[in-house]
């Protein structure tokens, strides 16, 4: 069962900081992630231009060969221009969103869409399921009707709802993307989680998979409840901000920043967000 990094982008004056990212790519993987989920939610993959997201491809594959890249755009040409790019690496897979914004896409635009990436590459194609960030789910069902798919991440609150990919498609890996749910998550056996905490809590999040391994369900609760608790604090000041900070206060460097809309965190919030975490991290470091 994989940890995998939906690694955040860092920016400075608006610009992607490729050595930022590759130095915490390198940490993080060293603190027990396995492997990357570039240009993901957390690492606001949306708000990056094609170039920003072959640099960072290219800066990931540096780092290691164990890279999922997300290929997701609003339009099929850049996609297929960054699949493209994605063959020239000895990469674990391309993943994307589903076509979103556009409502009156029908089903079997939505099906062409993926067997076109599918037709387009010899790559491994993951499907990021995520509805309530695309307005759009795909579901297993549906997934299995593509008939392409090598694998799933499924960002959605919905245990059976993900279990149901495993159901229908065995061979395909199953991956979850939910901070508060991980020992869940490890506990039904599916391939891993792509959690935004992995960026900063790497270790807590090895130390839940080998409770769970070792069926130590109260350590994986107490583990669990306290990265809920960081959440209860997080989320409200906007989780995406809050990731680039909490790296800041677990991992003990500077990050970055965000990309507006995805505004950095203002002083009184990081206070807050500081004054909360750390009586979290003594808790943390205890267990
Ligand atoms: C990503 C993920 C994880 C998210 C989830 C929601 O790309 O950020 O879907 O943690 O924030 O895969």
């Amino acid at each position: 069962m994989d940890i995998i990094a939906p690694i955040i982008t860092p920016f400075r004056s608006g610009k992607v900081d490729v050595e930022t990212f590759i130095n915490h790519a390198k940490n993080i993987m060293k603190k027990g992630v396995d492997a990357l989920f570039v240009a993901g939610t957390t690492g606001l993959g949306p708000a990056l231009s094609l170039e920003e997201r072959k640099a960072l491809l290219e800066a990931a594959s540096s780092v290691t060969r164990r890279v999922i890249m997300q290929v997701g755009f609003l339009n099929l040409y850049d996609v297929l221009a960054l699949v493209k790019y994605a063959e020239k690496f000895d990469i674990e897979a391309v993943a994307s969103v589903p076509p979103y914004y556009f409502p009156g896409l029908s089903q079997r635009q939505v099906a062409k869409y993926f067997r076109e990436l599918c037709a387009a590459t010899s790559l491994p194609v993951y499907l990021y399921n995520y509805p309530a960030a695309v307005g759009r789910n795909v579901d297993a069902e549906m997934a299995k009707a593509i008939g392409c798919l090598k694998g799933v991440k499924d960002t959605n609150p919905d245990l059976a709802h993900t279990l149901a990919y495993k159901r229908l498609m065995p061979e395909i890996k199953a991956y979850k993307g939910s901070d508060s749910l991980v020992m869940a998550f490890f506990a039904v056996g599916l391939d891993g989680v792509i959690v935004a905490s992995a960026n900063y809590i790497p270790d807590v999040l090895v130390k839940i998979r080998d409770a769970v391994l070792r069926r130590d369900v109260e350590k994986a609760k107490r583990l669990q409840f306290l990265i809920n608790e960081i959440l209860e604090v997080a989320t409200p000041l906007g989780y995406n901000s809050s990731v680039y900070e909490l790296v800041r206060i677990f991992q003990g460097y500077d990050p970055g920043e965000p990309r507006p809309p995805i505004y950095p965190l203002e002083s009184e919030e990081r206070e807050k967000l500081a004054k909360a975490v750390s009586r979290i991290k003594e808790a943390l470091n205890k267990l």
